[in-house]
Order: structure tokens, then C-alpha cells, then sequence
């Protein structure tokens, strides 16, 4: 699961980037960050630290997301010609938009500081470079028609009607998450990696005076975008990178000095992975607590593919525990007794939060 942190020059991106990941990218006033950085990210979950208490194994793994700080070359440039990073762009899964709300006179900016207009102005990049996707195939589809026998012209036409909704969709400003569109529909376009179909987190990076208010800015911004599949979250980058990048006990005075309970970072980092609709089951014993990720929906042999393919292969059932079963109860035993542990087949969808055993033959 790859996510792509994107916004206007200086918006706080690599900040933001090295907040997340606790890293040391440069942070760049007042130059265009080039460089693309990619970083792994272990993704805070609660139920492992009690699932640890509980099994006392040789190590706990969370699960994983990667990250990636892109250059904002484009965004909010003249030319908005597919350079060869928003090719990548296409790749990730999700969006990170990181928006401007700090003030910081050292750092320049285009206008006023306006957190929904950068993001009205990042948003309208995506669909631009998304209405050029569209429009090339409608003039394929249009050539294509002229091609094909009136009597077998009813799929071309209805794929031409579908890019024209998109088209329309794209053109009043919508993201294309606006635009309903079934499973198999999804499926059918999935090469085309449109942007603005991509589940989209919009940070806003408010300045470490502002914390208090930062409520009410994100609410702002939320209420200029509301859009599916669309989340807003805020912080502060800089802060949150410098006290990333301390050890755990200075971190803790520090933030004992600002009166800071919580880093953001990790919220952060929680609804980027939900928001992609991924979830999380979860695998505990004396070696190892684990949290695996899956998309929703996917049924016990998949999961255990993710595991390994061994386990996908030989695939016989799964003992399955939900995880707040398993903590009412205080332990496997006691969860097996009060008959919380199920035997589940193949076509058993896992939940979040599932605690698994895989059966299987080799
Ligand atoms: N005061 C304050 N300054 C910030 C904050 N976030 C970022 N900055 C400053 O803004 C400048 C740009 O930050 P970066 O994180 O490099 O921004 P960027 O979006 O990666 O910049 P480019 O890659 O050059 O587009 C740096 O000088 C940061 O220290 C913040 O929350 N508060
Ligand atoms: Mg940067």
C-alpha cells in the first residue's frame, strides 16, 4: 500500500513526510524540493500493545505503509503536462494532500494564506490531468465507432457514454470518487489510475501557535470538500517533525513543555490506512503479534495468502477469534471455552480485528 504525499511548493510536504516516518529529508525554505523520498511506516494499533501483554511473544510487527514525498513541480504551475512524477503519482493508492495554514514569515507564499484555496487549487490540477486522460480515449472511442458496424456499436457506445459522465463530472470540478460507479465498473477502469478516484486524506498544516484553533480550520476546509472516499485531518508538520526526530525522552519532556498529550503523526497515519479501506487481521502466539493488512472483503484464503502462499495454497479452515472476544475472555483458552473461537472455510469474509489461526496441509 503506497500513499503519495502531494501539495503546493513549501505546503509542508517533506515536513509532514519526515513527521510520518520519523525521518531526516530536507526540509527546504524557500527552493523546490526535487527529490522524490520513499519511507515504510508501521501503522499504530492498540490491539497489538494488548495482544503482547497477553501472548508475551518474541516481537510484535504492525502493519505497513509506505510513504512517498513527492516534488511539487506542477502543482500549481503553469505546466501542467504529465511530467514523469505525476506518471508516478498514478501508481499510489491514496492521496495525502497537505494544505498551508501556518504562518511563518521566512516562508513565502503566492497569496494569503488560505488552506481551502490551495486545496481548490491542488484539486483542480488532479482533475485537469485526469479531464486529459478522458478526453484522449473519448476521441479513441470516437474514432473506434466510426470502425465498427453499426449492429455491434452497442459496447463502444456505452463505454462512450460512461467517459462522458466522467467527462461531465470532471468539468462542474468533481473528483471522480463522486461519480457512482459499481465494483465491476471500478475493475474496468482501474488502468486508467485516475487521480481524483483515489481516496484522498487532505492534512492542514497549521502553525505550532495555532494548535487551538486548528478545529475549527480543518472543519472549514472539510466543509468546502466534501467529497466520497475524502478525509481532513490537521497538524502540525513542523513540530511534529522535530519531536519525530527526537529521542523518546526529550520528545516527552518536549511535549510535556507545549502541553501536547498526543503526536498527531499517528493519527495521521491510522486514517490514511482506513481510509484506503484496508483493515487489519491480526495473528498472535508465543513467536510473534502481528496485524496484517487486507482490503475489506476478502475471504479467509486470501488472508492467509498474505501470510504466505503456502498457507493460501494448503488452505484447509481458520480458527477465527474476534479481538474483543479474545480480551473479554483474557485468553485463548478462556475465549475457547466460552465457545468464541469459530471454525471458519474458505468463503469466510475476515473482519477487522479477526484474530486467525490458519489451518492448513502442505
Ligand atoms: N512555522 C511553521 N513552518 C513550517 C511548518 N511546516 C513547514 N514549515 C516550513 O516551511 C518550509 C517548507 O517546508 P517543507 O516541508 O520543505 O515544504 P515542502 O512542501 O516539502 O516544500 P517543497 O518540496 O519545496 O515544495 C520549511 O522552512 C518549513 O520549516 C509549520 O507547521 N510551521
Ligand atoms: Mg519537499
Amino acid at each position: 500500500m503506497r500513499l503519495g504525499i502531494i501539495g503546493l511548493p513549501q505546503s509542508g510536504k517533506t515536513s509532514l513526510f519526515n513527521a510520518l516516518t520519523g525521518g531526516e529529508a530536507p526540509v527546504t525554505a524557500g527552493g523546490h524540493g526535487q527529490d522524490t523520498h520513499v519511507a515504510v511506516v508501521k501503522v499504530p494499533d492498540s490491539r497489538l500493545d494488548r495482544l503482547t501483554e497477553m501472548f508475551s511473544p518474541k516481537k510484535t510487527t504492525p502493519a505497513e505503509v509506505h510513504y512517498l514525498d513527492f516534488p511539487s513541480a506542477g502543482f500549481g504551475a503553469k505546466d501542467r503536462g504529465e511530467s514523469a512524477w505525476v506518471g508516478q503519482l498514478r501508481t499510489v493508492d491514496a492521496l495525502v494532500v497537505v494544505v498551508r495554514a501556518f504562518d511563518n514569515d521566512a516562508v513565502l507564499s503566492d497569496g494569503p494564506i488560505d488552506p481551502v484555496a490551495s486545496l481548490e487549487k491542488v484539486h483542480l490540477d488532479l482533475v485537469v490531468a485526469d479531464l486529459a486522460v478522458v478526453e484522449r480515449k473519448l476521441t479513441r472511442l470516437e474514432s473506434d465507432i466510426k470502425k465498427t458496424r453499426t449492429a455491434d456499436r452497442g459496447p463502444v457506445e456505452a463505454e462512450t457514454a460512461r467517459f462522458e459522465a466522467f467527462q461531465v463530472a470532471l468539468e462542474e470540478g468533481k473528483p471522480l470518487r463522486a461519480v457512482d460507479l459499481t465494483d465491476d465498473e471500478l475493475r474496468e477502469i482501474r488502468g486508467f489510475q485516475f487521480l481524483t478516484l483515489k481516496p484522498t486524506l487532505v492534512v492542514v498544516n497549521v502553525g505550532e501557535a495555532q494548535l487551538a484553533g486548528a478545529g475549527a480550520i480543518e472543519e472549514r476546509v472539510l466543509d468546502s470538500f466534501r467529497h466520497p472516499m475524502t478525509a481532513v485531518a490537521s497538524l502540525s508538520a513542523k513540530l511534529e517533525m522535530e519531536l519525530a526526530q527526537l529521542d523518546e525522552t526529550d520528545a516527552a519532556t518536549f511535549m510535556a513543555d507545549l502541553g501536547v498529550t498526543e503526536l498527531a503523526a499517528g493519527k495521521v497515519i491510522r486514517r490514511s490506512y482506513d481510509l484506503t479501506g484496508l483493515i487489519s487481521f491480526l495473528t498472535a502466539g508465543e513467536d510473534e503479534v502481528r496485524a496484517w493488512p487486507i482490503v475489506r472483503g476478502e475471504k479467509a484464503p486470501g488472508a492467509a495468502g498474505v501470510i504466505h502462499s503456502d498457507l493460501e495454497r494448503g488452505f484447509i479452515r481458520a480458527e477465527v477469534v474476534a479481538y474483543s472476544d479474545l480480551m473479554a475472555a483474557g485468553s485463548m483458552a478462556e475465549a475457547r471455552k466460552r465457545g468464541h473461537l469459530r471454525q471458519e472455510g474458505r468463503n469466510y469474509p475476515v473482519v477487522d480485528g479477526d484474530v486467525l489461526n490458519i489451518l492448513f496441509s502442505r
